[in-house]
């Protein structure tokens, strides 16, 4: 499995619910790295290219609305796997249909006000980071407890 690199948005409704300390904690519990830590205020320019999927769909002037309604904290999580993993972290988009133990599953019961946004493939980590990160922002680095958590050839 390569060592990946994937973008990881805590939204607006994990700020004001003051989650952030335990989503982020589940991170680095997995032995995920954070190579980028930021909070901003989402603008609406922002949002139009961070969904630029979604901007044609009739839910998203609520998406936007909600995205931009607070600060939020945006990453960069590295290790084996991450954008899998991550993913698999935060359960189905909807927190109604996440099992428990999940990071919806356990924190919230919405489809709008699911905590965070994580890359959904190589090819939207590639195009997210660079939204949010400019290259001396992302801080790669090795940790002491990295042998510990993985095996060399599993990078
Ligand atoms: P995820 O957050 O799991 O990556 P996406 O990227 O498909 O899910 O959706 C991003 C956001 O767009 C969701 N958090 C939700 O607020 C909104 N959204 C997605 N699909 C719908 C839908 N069918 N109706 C309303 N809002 C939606």
């Amino acid at each position: 499995m390569p060592l990946e690199r994937t973008f990881v948005l805590l939204k607006p409704d994990a700020v004001a619910r003051k989650l952030t300390g335990e989503i982020l904690g589940r991170f680095e519990r997995k032995g995920l790295k954070t190579i980028a830590m930021k909070l901003l205020k989402v603008t609406p320019e922002l949002s139009k290219r961070h969904y630029a999927e979604h901007v044609s769909k009739s839910f998203y002037p609520m998406l936007e609305e909600f995205i931009t309604s607070g600060p939020v904290i945006a990453l960069v999580l590295e290790g084996p796997g991450a954008i899998g993993v991550v993913r698999t972290m935060l359960g189905p988009t909807n927190g109604r249909d996440a099992a428990p133990g999940t990071i919806r599953g356990d924190l919230g019961l919405s489809r709008q006000m699911n905590m965070v946004h994580g890359s959904d493939g190589p090819e939207a980590a590639a195009r997210e980071i660079p939204i949010y990160f400019q290259p001396e922002e992302i801080v790669s680095h090795s940790a002491s407890l990295d042998p510990w958590s993985y095996a060399g050839d599993e990078k």
